[in-house]
């Protein structure tokens, strides 16, 4: 290990700011508590305590910041600028302390104070500045590209209200503003240096210039200001620290208050408002109406900030404009970045008069896209009005584009007018509109998909046309998580029995997790195993019972999904398997069954009723089964409020069964069943998204597939899915859809999940009821299998070992190489 993470000098030795010895972060602490905070340390409240050890552990990532960024500037190395309108961050302090090496030291720092850090990890508001998968997947590629040592700046938006926390009320999901600036936030840096102006509404005017160039100029109704906020994003063992640099909207100076006498003060007023609105909140997704102009304002809004920065930079670099595409790649997180194909023709054509050819050729060879869904309802587009009116330039750059594109596909396949309908960049068919996924595809060099299938059916689906024009533009990068947050941070105790049973090389390499495969069935290792999942499980246990009052026990099955509510991710269907093992047990109370715990996780979008129906489904049924006598404890279901990063952390490390039960060809990849099985849950799943690899991965003896494949699932909407034949063929299928729909879990009111069976019975595009026999099947397998303590513990520890492919390390050493070209760069600190 360098030295970096051994050093224990005393004070007098260690510079202030940046030594990571115990009695320098003491000393620190009690500095900032004092002159940073002006408190007392005798009254200071663990919050007061919080922020001085946050402040403590900022400064020692400052000299790494620093440094990073001259070695990027100084040394002309090629940057990855990662573009997501979404960075689920969760809490800072625990995994900071992790990367820098220092958990152990400042817990004695602590400790000498009379202060626990774990005390104070809890008090962290985590940044919910994201939906869900593609949030945090954006997070987890900033923790792999500074532990790989790649330069990079993850560039978004710093909203003022993230995702809402829920709570439940009667069963019911309740939205509630969520505040995580309230109290402060230790880790950002403002940079009202760093600013940039982005142009709104308004008109365009052409003229030819003196050289005869046909010019655009665009006068524009009103203009924004975006400041920079910055968070570092340290490595794991490396002095590499990032930037994840996300903006902030502000009135422009110019209708600041005191220089506006002259004008309209109410005008100037309405301005302000208008400007600070822009950053003020996150879209949930699945939202039926998402097409709202404030969204589109806030894309353009951040994609323009960005690209504006990195000529900045570029120049900074000295280098110029023409060298773009060698010195940055932009990876666009879906198409919510993707206009940034339009504004950076637009920065090149108009404001730097660069020809259109050259500038095309740049731009795409800066640009790649990755996209996340193949479902036709998420797939972005803007009505034509609406975008000319908020981006008349921006649309006039589009259409030339297309115009370009177009004639392109036309001499390719001349006379083909059907592919070309298919193809434009607007959707003519009804109501105009710009498809985003289009233009994406047209101004990037490449285009990925984030798990095997996906990529496969986004080439034979969404883009065919365009896999066809350009095959070696597609290529797939299957998704991955951090292990520093997932296994390191929230599972230590298992952390620690894999460092003492194969040494710490996995801690950078998770394929090195293979080895446990020696010990896979070693009884005292074994024991070992169980009695860490045990202990998670305790932990869940009573974080469960003060969260929701219900009394779980340890030693039940943890069968778990987490994850955002959605009709195809079918939370549905696992409800229907506890229905009806509700129904055996009332039928035979003395039934032999393996006792279960159901936990259930995740946020409804707010305007999807029938996903927030389902969560009081899964409410219902637990209201009624938890306290039946007949069930007698072994059936436990709780629905676990508010699932964010910081409970994630609690969850996965407690997991017996991970459910991963979306309809085949529906999931992208997924993430959570990743998390899952690092920390040794098995997988009970459909042959969708990652979870294919998952289980060519782990092997299939150690995971549990049920289900339709794609194919099938298409053949069976082809020939015309009939849900009724699967109910009168299942007497304990047709027996859990009645007792829904009498009412017993829902207080007697049989109207209110009547929707949710008539979606089933009549209109469900997600199979629900062609897959229960299977997964009833499966779940079977599942419980034997768990009868026998040796070959469940065995099948645990494989899915730990064979988990190394899903480190995003592995995901950005793809990326590297494969799309951005682009190398570490070893940082070495002047001492
Ligand atoms: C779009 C327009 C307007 C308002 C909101 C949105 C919007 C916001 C967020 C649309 C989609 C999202 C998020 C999508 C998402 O999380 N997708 C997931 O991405 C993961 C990472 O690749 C995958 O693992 C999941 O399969 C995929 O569902």
């Amino acid at each position: 290990m360098d030295d970096m993470h051994t050093l224990r000098a005393p004070a007098g030795a260690e510079p202030a700011r940046s030594g990571l010895g115990v009695a320098a972060l003491q000393r620190d602490i009690v500095d900032n508590l004092i002159c940073l905070q002006g408190r007392y340390p005798e009254i200071a409240t663990p919050h007061d305590w919080f922020m001085a050890l946050a402040y403590a552990v900022r400064d020692r990532m400052m000299t790494r910041r620093v440094a990073t960024t001259y070695a990027y500037v100084a040394r002309g190395a090629k940057v990855a600028c990662y573009l997501s309108a979404e960075f689920l961050i969760g809490p800072q302090l625990g995994n900071n302390l992790i990367n820098l090496g220092i958990e152990s030291n400042a817990r004695d720092a602590l400790q000498a104070l009379g202060i626990e850090l774990d005390t104070l990890l809890a008090i962290e508001e985590e940044p919910g500045l994201g939906n869900g998968g593609l949030g945090r997947l954006a997070a987890c590629y900033l923790d792999s590209l500074s532990t790989l040592e790649i330069p990079a700046i993850g560039y978004g938006i710093r909203y003022e209200f993230g995702i809402f926390d829920q709570e439940i009320r009667d069963g019911w999901q309740v939205e509630i503003t969520d505040k995580w600036l309230q109290k402060g936030n230790p880790w950002e840096i403002l940079r009202p240096d760093v600013a940039f102006y982005v142009n709104f509404g308004g008109r365009t005017e052409s003229s030819t210039d003196a050289q005869g160039h046909y010019r655009v100029r665009w006068i524009p109704g009103y203009t924004v200001k975006g400041v920079a906020c910055d968070t570092p994003m340290p490595g794991f063992r490396v002095n590499m620290c990032n930037t994840l640099r996300l903006w902030k909207s502000e009135a422009v100076e110019s209708f600041d208050l005191q220089d506006f006498n002259a004008g309209d003060y109410y005008e100037a007023v309405h301005e302000k408002v208008r400007s600070e609105t822009l950053s003020k909140v996150l879209y949930p997704n699945d939202e039926p109406e998402a097409g709202k102009r404030l969204r589109l304002a806030q894309q353009y809004f951040f994609v323009s900030c960005s690209l504006q920065d990195m000529l900045r930079l570029l120049k900074l670099k000295g280098e110029p404009v023409g060298r773009l595409a060698d010195m940055f790649s932009a990876q666009l997180n879906d198409t919510h970045p993707s206009i940034a194909v339009a504004e950076l023709m637009r920065l090149l054509v108009d404001e730097r008069q660069m020809e259109w050819d050259e500038a095309w050729d740049i731009t795409q060879r800066t640009l790649a896209y990755t996209n996340h869904t193949l479902l036709p309802e998420a797939l972005e587009t803007w009505g034509l009005p609406m975008f000319r009116d908020l981006l008349p330039r921006l649309l006039d750059i589009i259409y030339e584009i297309n115009r370009r594109f177009l004639d392109e596909v036309r001499q390719r396949f001349p006379g083909d007018d059907a592919r070309i309908a298919r193809m434009s960049l607007i959707d003519e068919n009804g109501a105009k509109r710009v498809r985003m996924a289009h233009l994406a595809t047209v101004g990037a060099h490449a285009v990925n998909g984030v798990a095997a299938l996906h990529s496969k059916l986004l080439e034979e689906t969404v883009l065919r046309d365009f896999a066809e024009l350009w095959p070696k533009r597609f290529r797939n990068v299957t998704n991955g998580v951090t292990p520093r947050r997932f296994l390191m941070l929230s599972n230590p105790a298992l952390a620690t029995l894999l460092d003492e049973t194969i040494g710490q090389s996995w801690r950078t390499d998770l394929t090195k997790l293979r080895e446990l495969g020696a010990h896979a069935d070693d009884a005292a290792f074994q024991d070992r195993w169980r009695a860490v999942k045990q202990e998670n499980k305790q932990t869940l246990a009573t974080r469960i019972q003060s969260a929701t009052g219900i009394v779980v026990d340890p030693n039940a099955l943890f069968d778990i999904q987490v994850k955002r509510i959605h009709e195809y991710k079918r939370q549905h269907l696992n409800a229907l398997y506890i229905v009806t093992l509700y129904l055996r047990l009332r039928r035979d109370p003395q039934l032999a069954m393996t006792p279960r715990c159901f936990v259930f996780g995740g946020k409804a979008a707010p305007g999807y009723a029938m996903a927030k129906l389902i969560i009081r489904l899964i409410n219902g049924i637990a209201e009624v089964v938890n306290d039946d006598p007949a069930v007698n404890g072994r059936l436990k279901v709780v629905f676990y409020p508010d699932f964010n990063v910081k409970n994630a952390q609690f969850i996965y490390p407690a997991a017996d069964l991970s459910e991963q039960i979306s309809t085949a060809g529906k999931e992208a990849s997924g993430t959570g069943n990743m998390k899952f099985m690092m920390n040794g849950a098995l997988t009970i799943g459909t042959l969708d998204g990652a979870n294919v690899e998952i289980r060519e991965e782990v092997g299939d003896e150690n995971f549990f597939l049920f289900g339709l494949t794609e194919s099938e699932v298409e053949s069976v909407r082809r020939a015309g899915y009939r849900p009724g034949e699967y109910v009168s063929g299942n007497d304990e299928l047709r027996e859990a859809l009645e007792l829904i729909a009498s009412g017993h879990f829902s207080r007697g009111d049989a109207a209110m999940f009547r929707p949710l069976v008539d979606s089933l019975l009549y209109h469900d595009p997600f199979l629900v009821l062609a897959d229960y026999a299977s997964y009833v099947a499966r779940q079977q397998d599942v419980s034997d299998a768990w009868q026998d303590t040796r070959r469940w513990t065995r099948m645990s520890i494989a899915n730990t070992a064979y988990a190394g492919k899903f480190s995003s390390d592995r995901a950005i050493a793809e990326y590297c190489e494969h799309i951005w070209k682009i190398r570490p760069v070893k940082i070495t600190l002047e001492r």
